[in-house]
């Protein structure tokens, strides 16, 4: 055990889908950041708490790194880089599977992080991750080549983010690597986010489950009325679901309600374990038009300034 006390803040940064959200869960031991097979999940840096006796680290899961131009993409680029302004110790995370497969894929993924971090001024670990999915483990081989040819000064560690494989070492290297300073949260605190905004992203991520291929990236969730105090061990929520035209309601809301009637029970049932209590959900639609556009609504989500 160290005696110096550390603290400082990790920034997750790394291609779209690369399983960032999955590994900050697996870190903190709980969910805290949703996590969704569709690019472009997180919207907002979302933060977990680990306090380990004289090390505490603020780890900061960022929406992926993505090159579409369109929507709210651009935002969310901006925010991921916006995060490493507060790093103390950069981890980048790779799907080590994608590139096992597809070595090109990787230069134009790295350039942009190696622009952003490879000068060397903060300590760089890369996870690869989806380790699991790899059989043959020599095709990781060129991948962890083409890695340190890039970033050089970089630790490199295999992990998978879903089975645990490789994440302890990880973590180790990570709480070393942090600066001298004092806690800023109780040893028991799990994430600086208050737990309506974890409710409204719980219901995000259901709805990015049930819906198709478009739809996901044009709808939003914000916690309208929020209740303790009516009924002692409830929580009443009001949740609005904002669409970005009319035609988009009824697919959210599913034929005969079933659509918007399953996320409702499947968020209820997380959010209820996440408060550790009963919790009564009421989900509407709301039409926003273009609210993707909307800078004011965007800055209530958190998004841009
Ligand atoms: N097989 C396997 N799948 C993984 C692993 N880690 C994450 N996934 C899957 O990869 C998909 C994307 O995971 P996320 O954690 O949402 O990825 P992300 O990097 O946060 O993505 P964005 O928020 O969209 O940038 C999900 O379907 C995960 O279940 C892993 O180690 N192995
Ligand atoms: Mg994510």
């Amino acid at each position: 055990m160290e005696n110096v006390s550390r603290f400082g803040h990790v920034v997750m940064l790394g291609p779209t889908n690369a399983g960032k959200s999955t590994l900050l869960n697996r870190l903190i031991g709980q969910k805290i950041s949703i996590v969704s097979p569709k690019p472009q999940t997180t919207r907002n840096s979302i933060s977990g708490i680990i306090t380990q006796g004289d090390l505490q680290a603020v780890f900061l899961d960022t929406p992926g790194l993505h090159r579409q131009k369109r929507g709210i993409a651009p935002l969310l680029l901006r925010s991921a880089y916006a995060a490493l302004g507060q790093a103390d110790v950069v981890l980048l995370i790779l799907d080590a599977a994608q590139y096992a497969r597809r070595l090109d894929g990787l230069a134009p993924d790295l350039r942009p992080i190696v622009k952003a971090v490879g000068d060397g001024r903060l300590p760089v670990l890369i996870a690869l991750n989806k380790a699991d999915v790899v059989r043959e483990k020599a095709r990781l081989l060129p991948v962890l080549a083409a890695v340190s040819e890039a970033l050089p000064a970089a630790e490199l560690f295999p992990i998978s983010a879903l089975t645990g494989l490789g994440v302890d070492d990880l973590l180790t290297a990570l709480m070393s690597r942090l600066p001298e300073g004092a806690h800023q949260f109780d040893p028991d605190e799990v994430s600086t986010a208050p737990v309506r905004f974890l409710a409204a992203e719980i219901v995000r991520e259901k709805l990015f489950l049930a819906l198709g291929e478009e739809l996901p990236y044009s709808t939003a969730v914000t916690i309208e009325d929020w209740d303790e105090r009516s009924k002692p061990g409830l929580t009443k929520i009001r949740a609005a679901i904002h669409v970005a035209r009319e035609s988009h309601k009824p697919m959210v809301i599913g034929k005969g309600g079933e659509r918007l009637k399953d996320v409702g029970q499947k968020a209820r049932a997380d959010i209820e374990e996440m408060l550790g209590g009963q919790v009564f959900l009421e989900l509407w639609v709301k039409v926003r038009p273009d609210w993707t556009d909307d800078r004011a609504f965007l800055r209530d989500l958190g998004l841009g300034q």
